[in-house]
């Protein structure tokens, strides 16, 4: 795969899209259509349809007929699997053009999204293994007269709703693992987003699935959104963003037909750094867990909790590897930190590091916007003298906004840790295994890293303890979430009569 050059172009004219129902692309035609604006680069690049409630009902049905009569479900794992290899591929060969699109409505570097986007293919190739290795229980052990089976079924038709800050990745972490289990799709993608969930729906398409198993609507949250958690024929719903939204979702959801949920909700996730760590290492991984993707990631590691005796040298090791990140603009293939996704995120982010500075605590590096001539930046922030109970330590900020909260024992350091309504993930790092197993038994989150931070991949789940979110995404557990279970008793021989 070629890349492009070493920076691309912006398009000439923003690109049109339609939404994706029944295998087919449906124009915008009358409908309303949102404009989405590069935040790095301030010039519209897509258009998008601003979808009704009556587009999303077209979808549902469509994903409903090609749930029912069985055209994706009732194919052999083996038949699944050849679809989703072929999407991997198809994926692998269109990485440049995905890449772009991300690039441009979410402004984060175009290495970053190439690598994403490739990850995303592995994504499609291991879930096409548990297509095939999908399987329930038997047991043999109730008498001669009695075996039971217990089966795997797929829950139905699923929504999926997603954000701006990964939008191909986060959909990617589900849509395979849901074709796997023998599911059909609908999907809404964050307004600001839309273009990558739509290229994807016709890339299945090519790679073979049936119509009606991917649909793609687009529009808003407050209508196309709370009408998917509100719909009666939508069987579960994977709803990933913010916590408030979340619990609207858990409201509708109740208020309908019960669908099943799967939820990742926010985070504020500590980073616990001990004196016996390799500091160089831990600063390092510190500094790329806070500014990946800006630090709009929900699993960014954006409280460090670190040991006393080592807390001004560490924090001024990460100052250092900081300024020499390379801000700037995401089509350069040199660029470590793009723009900030949406105008509303910009504001709630400086709205937190003012909040940090009338606070008290200490501002170390950063402390506000940066003028790039064009766009939306922020200055990777760091804040020293952070106390628990300050507003910037226990808020989800979403962006580039490190808190240090010190600590002097290993029991102290996990209270920290955990010390927060959420739970999604966790970073210790030390030389101790000792050290590093009870902190990582003793931290409540769903997904821990030992002297690494936002690692991931295809094989291991992901999902958040407490307010973090219900469920699991990815690996054996992600296919599974999307079935259901039904236990089968067989009666082997003549019945044992009731009435003699
Ligand atoms: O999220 P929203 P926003 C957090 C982060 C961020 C904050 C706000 O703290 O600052 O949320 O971001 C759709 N019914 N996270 O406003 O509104 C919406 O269209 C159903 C963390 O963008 O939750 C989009 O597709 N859906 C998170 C999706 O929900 C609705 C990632 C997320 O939007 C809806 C994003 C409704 N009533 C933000 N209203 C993470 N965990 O990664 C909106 N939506």
């Amino acid at each position: 795969m070629d890349q492009i050059s070493t920076r691309q172009s912006l398009p000439a004219e923003p690109r049109d899209f339609g939404f994706y129902v029944d295998g087919a692309w449906v124009p915008a035609a009358e409908r309303a259509v949102f404009t989405r604006h590069s935040p790095a680069h301030d010039v519209p690049v897509t258009r998008i349809p601003k979808c009704t409630e009556g587009d999303l009902d077209m979808a549902v049905d469509a994903a409903r007929r090609a749930f029912d009569d069985r055209r994706w479900s009732g194919l052999s794992g083996q038949a699944r699997a050849a679809v989703l290899l072929k999407a991997g591929a198809l994926i692998r060969a269109r990485a440049e053009e995905i890449a772009y699109w991300e690039t441009l409505e979410n402004g984060k570097p175009i290495a970053q999204a190439r690598g994403e986007v490739l990850g995303c293919a592995d994504m499609y190739e291991y879930a096409s293994g548990l297509a095939r290795s999908l399987h329930g229980d038997s047991f043999n052990n109730l008498g001669d007269g009695m075996m039971g089976l217990v089966t795997r079924e797929p829950v139905g038709v699923v929504g999926i709703i997603t954000p701006w800050n990964f939008p191909f990745l986060i959909l990617c972490e589900r849509v395979p693992y849901i074709l796997a289990s023998g599911c059909t799709i609908v999907v809404k993608p964050s307004e600001m987003t839309s273009a990558t969930s739509l290229i994807l729906a016709q890339i299945l398409t090519e790679a073979g699935l049936p119509d009606g198993c991917m649909n793609v609507v687009t529009g808003s949250g407050s209508t196309i959104g709370q009408a998917m958690a509100e719909h009666p024929r939508i069987d579960m719903l994977s709803f990933t963003g913010s916590t408030a939204v979340g619990r609207r979702v858990v409201e509708a959801a109740g208020k309908s037909n019960f669908k099943k949920l799967g939820l990742e909700l926010g985070g504020k996730n500590p980073q616990v750094v001990f004196a016996d760590a390799d500091l160089e290492d831990a600063a390092d991984g510190v500094a790329f867990g806070i500014a990946f993707n800006t630090g709009q990631c929900c699993v960014s590691g954006s409280r460090l909790i670190v040991e006393r005796s080592v807390a001004d040298r560490f924090a001024e090791m990460v100052r250092d590897k900081l300024s020499r990140a390379v801000v700037g603009d995401p089509l350069d293939e040199a660029t470590q930190i793009g723009a900030i996704t949406t105008e509303a995120q910009n504001r709630t982010i400086l709205f937190y590091i003012e909040k940090g500075k009338e606070e008290g605590a200490r501002l170390i590096c950063g402390g506000g916007a940066l003028d790039m001539g064009q766009g939306q930046y922020i200055a990777p922030t760091i804040f020293g003298d952070v106390t628990p109970d300050m507003v910037i330590a226990r808020d989800e900020i979403f962006g580039p906004v490190l808190t240090i909260l010190p600590f002097d024992t290993l029991d102290e350091a996990i209270a920290i840790a955990n010390d927060t309504d959420y739970g999604l993930a966790a970073s210790v790092w030390t030389k101790d295994i000792d050290k590093a197993l009870v902190v990582t038994r003793r931290v409540q989150a769903g997904r821990f890293w030992v002297n690494c931070t936002l690692a991931g991949g295809p094989e291991l789940p992901l999902g958040g303890f407490k307010q973090s979110g219900w469920g699991r995404e990815a690996g054996k557990y992600g296919v599974e979430e999307y079935t259901q279970i039904k236990s089968v008793h067989i009666e082997i021989g003549k019945r044992r009569p009731w009435i003699a």
